[in-house]
């Protein structure tokens, strides 16, 4: 299978974690395409019609996005430890803090899509104020939960780490690390997994 992505995705790096922690790493092929909400790349949209990544194009050609389908594909694909419960209060929970760390992603690329693609004159303060809020809202939400987040990692926590290794990678200057000693030591433990360590952005 084909993983049609971009070294600095976090939505990316949540599915390359996901792929090394589970063995599945050698199994995708990768393909760099350009993702910009401004000029698409026809070999990602005639994939997915949306111009985002990350996409998989299975072997059968069927495209899988967006990347929280494909990472539940890829957790049925081996025979280990699931990363996505199946059922129960730790699905939920699973899934909910994955979509978490997910928005908090989708706000923090937004808030660089505007201070990279929109002209000057059309940027919108109120906007990037209130996206980082809801970054800064669920910082502190994680620093509260940290403490108690299982040695074992579910996909939240896989979607947490790639979350905080994007805020590292594209917002250092906003210290996410400030006030929350937790998680910031929960993240430099997770960081030094061979899976995060394979997938650092560039
Ligand atoms: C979000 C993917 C996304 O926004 C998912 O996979 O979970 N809900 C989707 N990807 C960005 C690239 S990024 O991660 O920096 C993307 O493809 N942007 C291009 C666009 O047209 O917005």
């Amino acid at each position: 299978m084909k993983l049609l992505f971009s070294p600095a995705s976090p939505f990316v790096r949540k599915v390359l974690v996901l792929a090394h922690e589970t063995g599945l790493g050698e199994r995708i092929d990768r393909e760099v395409v350009r993702a910009s909400p401004i000029d698409p790349d026809p070999r990602l949209t005639r994939r997915n019609p949306l111009g985002k990544i990350p996409c998989l194009v299975l072997d059968n050609g069927q495209a899988l996005y967006d990347s929280r389908v494909i990472c539940e594909y890829l957790d049925r694909l081996h025979g280990g430890r699931r990363f996505v419960p199946g059922d129960g209060q730790a699905r939920w929970a699973a899934l909910t803090r994955e979509a978490l760390a997910d928005g908090m992603m989708e706000a923090a690329v937004g808030v660089r899509y505007e201070e990279t693609l929109r002209p000057e004159e059309a940027r919108w303060e109120v906007w990037t104020t209130n996206q980082k809020l809801k970054i800064r809202d669920g910082l502190d939400w994680l620093e509260d939960e940290a403490a108690d987040f299982s040695a074992l990692p579910d996909i939240g926590h896989v979607a947490v780490a790639a979350a905080l290794g994007y805020l590292d990678f594209r917002f250092d200057a906003d210290g996410w690390r400030e006030g929350r000693p937790k998680l910031e030591a929960w993240f430099e433990a997770f960081s030094e997994r061979p899976s995060m360590r394979a997938t650092k952005p560039v």
